[in-house]
């Protein structure tokens, strides 16, 4: 007896999981198709229609903005009264930007059009996929994050604009507490916050905001950033066309103390993203050959690299090719992974002239990198770079890494086997491929670097000091201090066509003294031997030599003396202490 009703409670267990698993997995179907419904018609019913200029305005332009009055308004800057003048030191020294000043401007404020007229007239399609825009945020001021969020609501069709996806990155202020909870709660049901448990770092919280987007494309932006009139369409066509397109709007300026919001680019020049040797970012101006490509000055063009922060890209390409490496650490190098595994493995990058969005560029960077950075030994965003090019780049290429940055060679990477895991997986080309066919322009800034043939601190025989840029830009004279042996002010290389570097920079001289100047581009060539017998430093041109005045501790050319101290500098190579 018990037997038999045993048994028939488990037949009814099996049963009801029979009927409530399959009904739970076509509601699911349901819902995914229902998800996916736009996007998926325009891309495989070829409902696809190529973007097309018209006449009069485009169909999404704006139509009957209202004028608005008031502090900010029209994007132009907005002083505050000399009695808030600590508020405001106060706030730029919190936030890298004056949030006193940006407190007083409407969240919906009304920005200038920065965009080129034709812009007004192109006409995207009608049924555009669902878009999730992404914003990571760590200890960021309350009202440029929610101006962020309201330039997106107020500037996006409603019917693509799926969701503001809020990612905060462990902030620890209290406005980013339960009173941010609270303003979203009331904002719009579109908007919603996640939270790390934990400091991950930009890297890795948009990596997490890509999982929990909701939307077919999504599109990252800073949570310092105002987007400008009809925004979207125009980097959503491109992916609706390629998939493995990732756009890039064109990144207008927003004055850090100001907020006047103003172009960066000089109207009607446009630049795409490259490269320089030690990976820091350039930018160079569009050549012939790009522009030959379009029909239209308006069009979106291809670009090998971006700055990072602002980019719209279909979200499960952005999954399939492993989105951001996970070994990268909290800031910087992300841009370069992204690009270059994009190209390298069959995507593409495009800039898109008509889709404009303003970005804060800080001061300084107000944050530090937490306990992210205290696990590792040594600077962790070269950390970065040479987990990418140790990735990305083939032999040839790396060493002009190393030549620009010969202290990257004692850095701990970790592992970086998965990496090429997935790029064996993906089959994707080799960098020289793409340095010839998409970054070929790097070349006419940055050529080849030859080895150097010294580097490292370069001390006077006189007075055992070393070289330092004292961390001055150029033009700035250059001057001896204790030697540290810790890099970057003193690290000094010397090439086998005579340039002496420092950093991206160069060691020039003049008639006022030995100076820190730009190194000129597309050149690496220097004027410099240095006499491994003698120890000088011989200047060509001039065919005078490095010599430290004895009372001043002025550096400047004097006729070549072998025998003066005073004229000798020893090379001697700085051993990091990371492990
Ligand atoms: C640029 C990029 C930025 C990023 C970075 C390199 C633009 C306009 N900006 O620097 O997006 O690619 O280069 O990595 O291209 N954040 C966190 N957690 C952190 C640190 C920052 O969530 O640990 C947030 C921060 O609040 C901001 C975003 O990440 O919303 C980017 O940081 P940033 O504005 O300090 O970087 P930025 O513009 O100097
Ligand atoms: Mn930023």
């Amino acid at each position: 007896m018990l037997l038999i009703t045993r048994r028939s409670k488990l037949l009814r267990i099996i049963a009801v999981i029979c009927i409530i698993l399959p009904l739970l997995y076509l509601l699911f179907v349901r819902h995914e198709r229902k998800r996916l419904s736009n996007y998926q018609a325009a891309e495989y019913n070829q409902q696809w229609v190529k973007p097309f200029l018209s006449d009069g305005p485009g169909n999404y332009e704006p139509q009957d903005l209202k004028p608005r009055i008031g502090p900010g308004e029209n994007g132009q800057k907005h002083i505050l009264r000399s009695d808030q003048k600590n508020a405001a030191q106060d706030s730029e020294s919190e936030f890298g930007m004056n949030i006193a000043c940006s407190d007083e401007i409407s969240l919906d404020r009304s920005i200038v059009d920065t965009r080129d007229p034709e812009c007004k007239r192109w006409n995207y399609p009608t049924k555009l996929p669902s878009t999730s825009v992404i914003i990571v945020f760590h200890n960021e001021g309350w009202s440029v994050l929610l101006r962020t969020v309201h330039s997106v609501l107020n500037r996006s069709p409603e019917h693509s604009l799926t969701e503001v996806l809020l990612v905060d990155d462990f902030s620890d202020k209290p406005h980013l507490g339960k009173k941010l909870e609270d303003y979203i709660e009331s904002l719009d049901s579109r908007v919603r916050l996640i939270r790390n448990k934990q400091r991950e770092g930009l890297i890795r919280t948009r990596s997490r905001g890509a999982q929990e987007a909701k939307g077919e494309i999504i599109v990252f932006l800073d949570a310092h950033c105002e987007v400008n009139l009809n925004w979207l369409p125009p980097l959503l066509a491109p992916i609706m066309r390629d998939r493995r397109t990732m756009t890039v709007p064109i990144i207008d300026g927003i004055d850090h103390n100001n907020f006047e919001y103003r172009p960066v680019y000089t109207y009607g020049h446009y630049f795409r993203g490259i490269f320089e040797w030690g990976m820091l970012y350039k930018e160079n101006e569009l050549g012939y050959k790009e522009l030959s490509k379009q029909e239209y000055p308006t069009e979106p063009y291809k670009s090998p690299t971006h700055a990072g922060g602002l980019f719209a890209i279909d979200r499960n390409y952005f999954l399939e090719i492993g989105a951001y490496d996970p070994g990268l650490l909290v800031w910087g190098g992300e841009n370069f992974e992204l690009s270059f595994k994009i190209w390298q493995c069959g995507g593409s990058i495009e800039w898109v002239p008509c889709s404009r969005v303003g970005h804060v560029y800080r001061g300084f960077m107000p944050y530090n990198f937490g306990k992210l950075a205290k696990k590792k030994k040594g600077p962790l965003i070269t950390i970065n770079y040479k987990r990418v090019i140790e990735t990305w780049f083939d032999d040839k290429y790396k060493q002009y890494f190393y030549t620009r940055e010969p202290l990257a060679q004692f850095l701990d990477m970790g592992d970086i086997s998965e990496q090429l895991a997935l790029k064996e997986k993906l089959q994707c080309k080799s960098f020289d491929w793409f340095m010839k066919e998409v970054a070929y322009d790097v070349f006419d800034k940055f050529p080849e670097l030859p080895p150097n043939l010294h580097w490292g601190e370069l001390r006077s025989a006189a007075n055992d000091r070393c070289f330092d840029t004292s961390g001055n830009g150029p033009p700035a004279l250059m001057s001896l201090h204790y030697c540290h042996g810790l890099g970057n002010n003193q690290l000094i290389r010397l090439n086998e066509k005579g340039q002496l570097g420092v950093g991206e920079r160069c060691i020039e001289a003049d008639n006022q003294g030995i100076k820190l100047a730009f190194c000129r581009l597309g050149t690496v060539d220097g004027p410099w031997d240095y006499d491994e017998i003698n120890k000088t430093l011989y200047h060509r041109v001039y065919q005078k030599c490095i010599a430290l005045h004895p009372q001043t501790g002025h550096l400047s050319l004097m006729p070549c003396d072998n025998n003066n101290t005073y004229q000798q500098w020893i090379f001697k190579q700085i051993r990091p202490n990371y492990r």
